[in-house]
């Protein structure tokens, strides 16, 4: 398959279309270990949960609970990397191609998690925001994520939404993360954006400097993504007040 085309859109528009790159049976498996994952079936030591609010609502997230039980409503789950499925998914040979074409022959995970918007609950909004920034504390900017959708992912159940070409002029703040209201209203997004509707399987190349958001899901149905983020094989953590991430070398394996 060839890359070059998507890898010259992502650089461009900050965010290209790779493909139909899952089948149903793999989306279908990746799908029920989260759900596995989520309902406590299967666990790994240092898995990170962030449960979801009931109000759709950004500002009542809540920090630092972890797990809280058995529950479909998790809004991320992190560190999947620990789970062989989702190792397998992020070490794809196509995605080593992307990666190494952006970052060259080292290559490392800065992060591997689920955004989910459950049925039931419709999820959470997710505002305008950066993924990187002080607050990553990484001493070289991540600037490659491979999102995948595990479900049809119409407009209505909250897809990623995009505003073309913003990562070009680099973060909006130093500490990175929701784009600060005076940006927002100086470069008005909504009007520039652009819907990422996917169907299971699709994988999209987002840019961590694009901004980005996604809305409530209404579909009634499971809306749950896939994203990881690749990350430059040297750089280091810088966090000081604890001890510094080891951040996962990938595709080690022999040729
Ligand atoms: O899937 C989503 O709703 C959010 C995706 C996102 O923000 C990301 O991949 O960084």
């Amino acid at each position: 398959m060839t890359i070059e085309p998507a890898l010259a859109a992502y650089e461009a528009e900050g965010y290209a279309y790779l493909g139909r790159i899952g089948d149903p049976a793999t989306m279908a498996a990746l799908g029920a270990r989260i759900d596995d994952i989520m309902m406590g079936a299967v666990s790994y030591e240092g898995l990170f949960f962030q449960l979801d609010t009931t109000s759709g609502l950004y500002e009542d997230v809540e920090y630092g609970k972890g797990w809280q039980g058995p529950s479909r409503n998790y809004r991320k789950v992190e560190k999947l990397e620990l789970d062989p499925l989702f190792r397998s998914w992020i070490e794809l040979p196509l995605f080593e191609r992307v990666a190494r074409a952006v970052y060259g022959s080292e290559v490392s995970l800065y992060r591997a998690l689920v955004f989910n918007k459950a049925a039931e609950t419709g999820g959470t909004y997710l505002p305008w925001h950066q993924d990187g920034g002080a607050f990553w504390g990484v001493d070289r900017a991540p600037r490659l994520q491979i999102w995948t959708a595990l479900d049809d992912t119409p407009e209505d159940a909250g897809c990623v939404e995009v505003f073309p070409g913003s990562h070009l002029a680099g973060l909006a703040s130093p500490i990175g993360g929701v784009v600060p209201k005076a940006q927002l209203e100086a470069r008005r997004p909504e009007q520039h954006s652009v819907l990422l509707p996917a169907n299971a399987g699709d994988v999209y190349l987002i840019h961590n400097h694009v901004w980005h958001r996604s809305g409530r899901n209404l579909t009634g149905r499971p809306r749950r993504a896939f994203t990881a983020c690749y990350l430059d094989g040297r750089a280091r953590c810088m966090r000081k007040k604890r001890t510094p991430r080891e951040f996962p070398r990938l595709f080690t394996r022999p040729p």
